[in-house]
């Protein structure tokens, strides 16, 4: 069994019905999810001109090799109907794999860890509520510590409670 941790985004339609439905279509035997974090509403980076996203991480214990979890989480994006129609465009869910234990993998289309979440507050903010001091396994840096040079982005906490 392998922690992970995946970084979910929606901002398209009712984001917080999404990360609930995504959750939901995640769980299965071989997938237990352990912690959720808190659910943040964030600026959008990268493609400007959209709206705001809920964004949220989650930690769970799987059985499933990389390459069937980052299956996985494509399965529950196509149920959810997302389209791709800009890159980093609006969509309905995203759930993208940060950590898979410390395993570190590089092919074509899959990298772990995900290769810009060290940028994004929207992701370092909520990793940092559930193991801030997780650090990754390439720089060595924990996430209390990449969290610190990314706080000028725009990210609030919501009310909003998902329970694993
Ligand atoms: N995802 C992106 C690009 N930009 N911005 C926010 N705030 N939240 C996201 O989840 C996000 C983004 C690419 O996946
Ligand atoms: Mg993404
Ligand atoms: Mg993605």
């Amino acid at each position: 069994m392998k922690t992970v941790y995946l970084a979910l985004g929606s901002n398209l339609g009712d984001r917080e019905a999404h990360l609930r439905r995504a959750m939901e279509q995640l769980k299965s035997p071989e997938l237990r999810i352990t912690k959720v974090s808190g659910i943040y509403e964030t600026a959008p980076q990268g493609f400007l001109d959209q709206g705001w996203f809920l964004n949220l991480v989650l930690e769970a214990t799987t059985a499933l090799f990389p390459l069937q979890l980052l299956l996985g989480c494509k399965r529950v994006e196509r149920l959810l109907k997302r389209q791709r129609r800009v890159a980093n465009g609006p969509r309905t869910i995203d759930i993208d794999v940060l950590f898979y234990g410390d395993i570190v993998i590089h092919s074509r289309g899959f990298e772990v860890p995900h290769p810009r979440y060290h940028e994004r507050r929207f992701v370092l903010e909520p990793l940092a509520d559930l193991a801030p001091a997780l650090r990754d396994p390439v720089t060595k840096r924990s996430v209390r510590e990449m969290l610190a040079g990314v706080m000028d982005q725009k990210v609030t906490r919501t009310a909003i409670v998902i329970s694993p």
